[in-house]
């Protein structure tokens, strides 16, 4: 062992954050794995280690990224080792016993191959009790048409991240609108350039900020839907 190799294990709750935070700047996927371990033996619950560990690290690196001090294959390692922590808290985050309270179709949009976000929000809402389908990146219409008849979803979500692929949405609703199948759905969407004017502008019936306000969003508007079917 190299004299200045740090144990993780031997740091306080606080430092091993901020080392998390610098190794996932790094993309070192082991470390993550390994500082995600120790938090949750230490009785961290999966959803701090989540928001305190791995999406602030993430948070940093798309600064810098931003910035130009980090370039794609740099951010790519940093994306592969918070997908790493990301699978370890997966089961955790899911284990619900709970009745399913809905379904939920998710995918990013065409152009865009960015899906952390998205894989989180999925995780959420997993863990929230909603059946989740994921059908990934770089989603045409077409796509979303196929799997929303196949598997009759209550939600669609999308997700973007790029400025240039966010209008896609207003695609993908409009085609459902032409369809006469839009108020078939609860359409929800989400990714960092959007906001909640963009949302509404586009036709979706709610902008979501993050994976948390997803699943409070989906789980309001499942309420709604149910309320409106029992009174019909
Ligand atoms: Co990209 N990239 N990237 N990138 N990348 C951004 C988005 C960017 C803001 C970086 C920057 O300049 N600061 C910038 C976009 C600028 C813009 O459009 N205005 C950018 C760019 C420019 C690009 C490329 C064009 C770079 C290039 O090639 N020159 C290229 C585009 C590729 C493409 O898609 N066609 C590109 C590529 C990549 C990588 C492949 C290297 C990698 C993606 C790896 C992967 O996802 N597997 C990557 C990454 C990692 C980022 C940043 C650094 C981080 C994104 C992320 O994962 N965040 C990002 C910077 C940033 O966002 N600050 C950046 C963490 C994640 C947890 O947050 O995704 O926002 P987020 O998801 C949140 C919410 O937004 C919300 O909930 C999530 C969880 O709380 N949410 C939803 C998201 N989706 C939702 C769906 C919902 C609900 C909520 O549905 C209901």
């Amino acid at each position: 062992m190299a004299d200045d190799e740090i144990i993780l294990s031997a740091l306080s709750d606080d430092d091993l954050v901020s080392q998390m935070h610098n190794d996932l700047y790094d993309g070192l996927k082991d470390e993550i794995e390994e500082g995600t371990r120790i938090l949750l033996a230490r009785g961290w619950t999966p959803y701090d280690v989540l928001t305190k560990a791995l999406v602030e690290g993430m948070r940093i690196v798309g600064i810098d990224f931003r910035d130009g001090i980090l370039f794609v294959p740099e951010v790519l390692m940093s994306a592969n080792a918070m997908k790493a922590g990301m699978g370890i808290l997966r089961p955790l985050l899911a284990e619900t016993g709970a009745p399913k309270v809905g379904k939920m179709l998710i995918g990013t949009v065409k152009g865009d191959i960015h899906d952390i976000g998205k894989n989180l929000v999925a995780m959420m809402m997993e863990g929230a009790g909603f059946e989740v389908v994921d059908i990934g990146i770089n989603n045409p219409v077409e796509k979303y048409l196929e799997a929303l008849a196949t598997e009759k979803p209550d939600i669609l979500g999308m997700s973007a991240l790029l400025t240039t692929t966010m209008p896609y949405m207003k695609v993908v609703i409009d085609t459902l609108k032409e369809k006469g199948i839009r108020d078939d759905y609860i359409v929800l969407v989400g990714g960092a350039p959007l906001n909640e004017e963009f949302g509404k502008a586009v036709g979706a019936d709610a902008y979501c900020r993050d994976a948390a306000v997803a699943v409070e969003t989906a789980r309001e508007l499942m309420k709604r839907k149910h309320n409106q079917l029992s009174t019909a």
